[in-house]
């Protein structure tokens, strides 16, 4: 290296003549031109100084900028030469072989450091700065990674202005040739707006288009440093950002929010070693076993392509077509059949990495992993009836549901569990972890609590979060790693490619929302819409023009976990082949072990949907080869679909291969809705307190800021907005209406006390508000006074008197106000399916 240290800082003694050659050679191939020093003439003091000072290239003088450019190029091309110098070879290069049998590790990158920062330069002029140029680039910085408020923007008292910054001095009016006269060409403020305007939509999700998102933090809590080095469980206690987008799979970005249908359950960690997307569902199995059927399943689930109908939903003939064809779903539709398909909300669903993957510890050691996410309100579910008035009453139930939790400070909150499990156990089991289909039951291998997922902040602009936002499985971090889930193969392809059409390029990891915190720096140019101002001319490793930079990271690094594939191969089986392994062939003993596992009404619930789904079917011959398919899992359940289909049983379809004997596990409790209750808080539920003139104010709002101090959300439900007249003589607000806000919308209702329920029985909104509340199982008080309006609507008094109704609480009117306690634990119950009845008694 040179004895500079600074091009800015004067030389200690004037520099050797170059010598003509090499380095001019290079000059006259485009590298740094200066004058060969040899014919420089001499500087006055003046012009050494400025130089010294480094102003001399931006001096205003033309003949300090001359000299004072050939100075600092000289001193560039000296720091160049030194740093290639510095890096005689590419020493690592037999590191990349597997030399006399030694398997190699990939060392780090070899690196030097310039002792001159203009040696790796774009050009000397980068300390001309300005307002807009800013400082020159920080040694080593990515300053386009990090927090997202350098994106964030707010107009608080700034005027309008376009695109390009020129104020907008009149937005109401087009320019026009006159005051009646045609519209000028000319108004370019006219046409960036609708330019820009008509460009705004960006082509949806194939899948999972329809979705809400959220901002959050990751917590681990318990010590598994021993079984991964990933960053996010580095400490306990240790927060990462996340961000989390929940979504329906089949519906265009405008559908309903509550059709049956599986949810994604996406979460993007923002580590300090990257970003890790963790991209699941709310159901631990799919359809499919290989990526290769993805097209197939999902193109028969879409809307049909001849007449593009039915919109977000599963029920016609293509899906149960092809799902009839393809057993290994059959385990999958029982649980999208299930109440699982049709959440309370984002807050009460599970979510799974579904694929079995790797963690991978400090030292390399790989443990087998599945991944679950546990709601702490618990899992709760919506009734069918429910589902599909809510998608008219209110398409965005969920989504407002996430978005008003979060205002409300009621954070949706998951644990994160773990599954883990060594290849040799695995290998005993009678299923294949590979297998996406199949699931690890708890029994098995229990869950293990590491962590908890907190949703704390909604986004600022739903489409520059929620639908930029890109998330791929093969975004991974040291720690974690794939198996060879033929699935997951496939989706560690289709992720990224999916990402270039839908956000415009290659450069969408710049989006701000996907730009990792941990910073990004790789030879990677170009592109459609880049972002990143990459300094100096090296983008290519290995380099000694940069020093080495940015260099291999070698044990640093990511390192997939080594795998002795051939060594687990039978000696018969060929190396290349299109096939799957033999446990893959089991396609129905997880589908029994989930109906065993179901509580009454629960499977009451799947056979209600099978017999909707297959009603909608046309063809005959489909439903007839569901219900063949049926008798696999359970010939009560296929005798009953049959029966409610109209039809005679028909034989079972053939299997693949025989039914595995003895299975490891028979009943999974677990799998039932109704293992995880929650941990009895109602926070966000919805609670109507019907109203009118006659009411009693004080047992109304006692109850109500009850309901309110343990974080639900109380409403007084009224005819018409305005007062109502209290019993007492006051005046008691009408937040929303009946009509506005219709029974589903509710979780809880309070019919009202001390008077009013006459005028409600009156009217038809009310009863049928009365009568859904009941009909769908929801918990009701029913104040003496408001029997008549109960009766009118059809609630069955006698039977909750009879205590078979935990859900309906009917109470004499001085006991309302001191009802709270109990009402609460009603709703923390969440539905009395002790009520229902088939068909519905109301
Ligand atoms: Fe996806 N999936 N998927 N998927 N998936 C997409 O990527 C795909 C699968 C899941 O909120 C797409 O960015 C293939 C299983 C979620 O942005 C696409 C296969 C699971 C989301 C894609 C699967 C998922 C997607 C569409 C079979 C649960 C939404 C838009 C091999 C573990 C993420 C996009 C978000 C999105 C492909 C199967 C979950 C096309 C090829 C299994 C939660 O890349």
């Amino acid at each position: 290296m040179t004895d500079r240290k600074d091009a800015t800082k004067p030389s200690s003694k004037e520099p050797a003549p170059r010598e003509k050659g090499a380095g001019s050679a290079k000059q006259s191939m485009g590298g740094p031109s200066a004058k060969p020093r040899a014919a420089r003439p001499k500087r006055s003091l003046l012009e050494r100084a400025a130089t010294a000072l480094g102003s001399g290239t931006s001096s205003d003088d033309a003949r300090v900028r001359t000299f004072a450019a050939a100075d600092r190029l000289d001193a560039k091309i000296d720091a160049t030469e030194a740093l290639v110098a510095a890096i005689p070879e590419n020493v690592n290069k037999p590191a990349e072989y597997a030399l006399r049998g030694k398997m190699p590790q990939p060392p780090q990158g070899a690196t030097a450091k310039p002792e001159n920062l203009d040696a790796t330069a774009s050009t000397i002029t980068e300390s001309n700065e300005s307002e807009k140029n800013g400082a020159k680039a920080a040694p080593g910085a990515n300053p386009n990674q990090g927090p997202l408020q350098k994106h964030r923007v707010d107009s608080l008292g700034r005027a309008l202005t376009t695109n390009q910054g020129v104020p907008v001095g009149d937005n109401q009016n087009s320019l026009r040739a006159g005051l009646r006269g045609p519209t000028l060409l000319e108004d370019f403020i006219l046409r960036e707006k609708i330019t820009h305007f008509d460009h705004e939509r960006i082509p949806e999700r194939v899948v999972h288009a329809r979705g809400s998102g959220a901002h959050g933090y990751f917590e681990c809590t318990e010590d598994i440093t021993a079984l991964t080095k990933a960053a996010p469980f580095a400490k306990v206690g240790k927060r990462t950002p996340v961000f989390v987008r929940f979504s329906t799979v089949a519906g265009e970005r405008g559908s309903a929010d509550t059709v049956r249908d599986v949810r994604g359950f996406a979460v993007k960690f923002y580590t300090e070693d990257g970003n890790w997307d963790l991209v699941g569902n709310n159901i631990p199995v799919f359809f499919i076993q290989d990526a290769m059927k993805f097209p197939d399943v999902v193109h028969a689930v879409k809307p049909e392509p001849h007449h593009q109908m039915p919109q977000a939903s599963s029920a016609h003939d293509t899906f149960w077509d092809f799902i009839s064809l393809m057993p290994e779903s059959m385990h999958m539709v029982m649980w999208q059949m299930s109440d699982r398909a049709i959440p309370r909300s984002f807050r009460t669903m599970q979510g799974f990495g579904v694929h079995t993957f790797r963690l991978v510890n400090a030292a390399g050691e790989a443990t087998l992993v599945k991944f679950h996410w546990t709601p702490v309100l618990g899992t709760h579910s919506l009734d069918w009836d429910e589902a599909v008035k809510i998608a008219g009453a209110d398409p965005d139930f969920h989504r407002r549901d996430l978005w008003e939790s979060i205002e409300g400070g009621a954070f949706p909150e998951y644990l994160l569990q773990i599954q883990t499990f060594t290849e040799a156990e695995a290998e005993r089991w009678s299923f294949d972890v590979l297998d996406a289909t199949k699931i690890v039951p708890e029994e098995l291998v229990p869950l293990r609590t590491v962590g908890r997922l907190v949703l704390n902040r909604n986004p600022d602009n739903f489409f520059a979060e929620t639908e930029q936002v890109a998330f791929c499985t093969q975004h991974i971090v040291p720690g974690i790693d794939f198996t060879n889930d033929p699935l997951l193969q496939g989706r560690n392809f289709s992720y990224l490619d999916t990402q270039l059409t839908r956000l415009g390029g290659p450069n969408f990891h710049e989006i701000p929302i996907n730009a990792p915190i941990a910073e990004v720096h790789n030879n990677q140019r170009d592109g459609f819409h880049r972002q990143a101002i990459n300094r100096g001319r090296v983008n290519y490793e290995p380099n000694s023009l940069a020093g080495g930079c940015p260099f291999q990271a070698g044990a640093r690094g990511f390192a997939s976990v080594a795998e002795r594939l051939l060594a687990q191969q039978a000696a018969t089986e060929p190396t290349k082949l299109r096939a799957k392994p033999e446990k893959f062939a089991d396609h129905y003993t997880q589908a029994r072990l989930f109906w065993a596992s179901q509580a009454p009404v629960e499977r009451e619930h799947i056979a209600r949907a099978f017999r909707f789904e297959l009603t909608r079917v046309q063809t005959q011959a489909i439903r007839e080869r569901m219900v063949r398919m049926l008798r696999n899992v359970d010939e009560g359940l296929a005798a009953r679909v049959a029966d409610d289909l109209g039809m005679t049983l028909p034989e079972p379809l053939s299997l693949a291969a025989p039914p595995v004997k003895d299975p490891e596990v028979a009943v999974s409790p677990p799998l039932s809705l109704f293992a995880r209750p929650g941990d009895g808080r109602i926070l966000g539920r919805r609670v109507a307190l019907l109203v009118a003139d006659g009411v009693s104010g004080a047992a109304s709002g006692a109850l109500y800021d009850a309901l309110l101090m343990a974080g639900a959300v109380p409403r007084y439900v009224g005819a018409r907005l305005g007062v109502v007249r209290t019993a007492e003589g006051d005046e008691l607000p009408v937040e929303v209406t009946i009509e506005a806000a219709p029974s589903v919308l509710f979780d809880a209702a309070v019919l009202p006390p001390g008077g009013g329920a006459e005028a409600l029985a009156r009217d038809g909104l009310a009863l049928e508000f009365v009568q859904l509340q009941y009909r769908h199982c929801k918990p009701l008080l029913v104040p003496a006074s408001a029997a008549p309006l109960a009766k009118a609507a059809g609630v069955r008094t006698a039977v909750a008197a009879a205590g078979a109704d935990p859900g309906l609480l009917a109470l004499a009117d001085d006991a309302v106000a001191g009802a709270a306690p109990a009402f609460i634990k009603a709703i923390a119950m969440h539905r009395a399916w002790q009520r229902q009845t088939e068909p519905p008694a109301v």
